[in-house]
């Protein structure tokens, strides 16, 4: 069988589905890019020099990894000069980064999570990026691009996708009409397609949650994993098992490779805090792959796709997965 490389699934895609216009389709190439550069940069690990922290926080407060800092500078210089972007926003950075004058300006807007789950970086565990991109405002090649400009709900994503640097490096894209999975051919250094129109299997009765956080979560949180760790003799009338990667992308993958949920809710730690992690690096790119493979995405009340956020930073409380679990978890947390 002939190999499928990304970009000629990208151009049948676009002659079949016109669904991707050119500028998209460069952009995701070009994201897709700097993700194989990050790949390898982390597959040199101490090697390269590239391991451990950095005597500095990013606007999450959060103690900067020296890959932290890396992998956005990648996809910066990556995406900076080839005219598809009017700017992007990173996890890393506390305001947002219009393209610079010198280069012309595109239809598009990228958010991006550089590296996400870093904290698995330095014990060689998965970690992956993550992105989301959007259709700029009208008229953005003519004016500065406002963080408001950013603050679309998830539900206008054009793309979304994520690569994982584990024991492959993969990368999952959608763009609205399902979702796809690449692998890294190290030795010709190309993306190649091994995973078409992935789907979440449903009845792997898996979740992940941090449970170190119990004593601090909500009575609905609680009450649902506790009937999960009841077991085949509890309300569930079956056995549950638990996966905790400490990092996102990872657990979502299995999720969409193999099944189960995802949970970070609410907890009472910080109670003004809507959860830890954010709604658009994260919870809306995440969630899109998720709702496109026939899961559902929840921050405990509302679709995630349909939050409308006000401001590019915001937390989000995120339960995500297999459909059928997901409609059991909404039910356990109606008031
Ligand atoms: P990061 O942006 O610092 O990598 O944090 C995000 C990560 C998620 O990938 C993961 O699910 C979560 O934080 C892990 O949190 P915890 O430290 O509670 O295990």
């Amino acid at each position: 069988m002939s190999r499928v490389s990304l970009t000629r699934f990208l151009i049948e895609q676009q002659r079949e589905c016109g669904n991707l216009p050119p500028q998209l389709r460069l952009l995701i190439e070009v994201i897709a890019r700097a993700c194989k550069a990050i790949s390898y940069t982390i597959n040199k690990g101490e090697l390269g020099g590239v391991l451990g922290s950095l005597e500095q926080e990013n606007v999450q407060g959060e103690v900067q990894k020296k890959l932290d800092v890396l992998a956005n500078d990648y996809l910066i210089e990556a995406n900076e000069w080839g005219a598809t972007l009017a700017a992007l926003a990173s996890e890393e950075m506390e305001a947002i980064h219009p393209i610079p004058h010198r280069y012309p300006r595109g239809e598009y807007l990228l958010v991006y999570d550089p590296l996400d789950g870093s904290s698995n970086i330095d014990v060689n565990l998965s970690v992956g990026t993550i992105f989301s991109i959007m259709a700029a405002p009208e008229g953005s090649a003519q004016r500065d691009v406002t963080e408001e400009d950013f603050l679309q709900p998830g539900r206008k994503q054009v793309a979304a996708g994520y690569a994982l640097y584990g024991p492959q490096t993969t990368l999952v894209l959608t763009f609205g009409s399902g979702v796809h999975g690449f692998t890294l051919d190290r030795e010709v250094g190309s993306w190649v397609l091994t995973h078409r129109d992935m789907k979440i299997p449903a009845g792997n009765r898996e979740f992940a949650i941090n449970a170190s956080n119990e004593r601090h979560w909500s009575p609905e949180v609680r009450r649902y994993i506790a009937d999960c760790l009841a077991g085949k003799d509890g309300p569930r009338g079956a056995n549950f098992n638990m996966r905790w990667t400490g990092s996102m992308v990872a657990d979502i993958h299995r999720i969409l490779t193999r099944g189960g949920v995802f949970l970070y809710p609410w907890d009472k730690r910080e109670p003004n805090r809507p959860g830890k992690l954010r709604l658009m690096y994260e919870g809306n790119p995440l969630g899109m792959i998720v709702e496109q493979a026939g899961g559902k995405a929840f921050d405990g009340h509302e679709l995630m796709l349909d939050v409308q956020p006000t401001t590019l930073h915001q937390r989000v409380a995120v339960m995500m997965g297999c459909a059928q679990e997901m409609d059991q978890i909404m039910k356990y947390m109606k008031p």
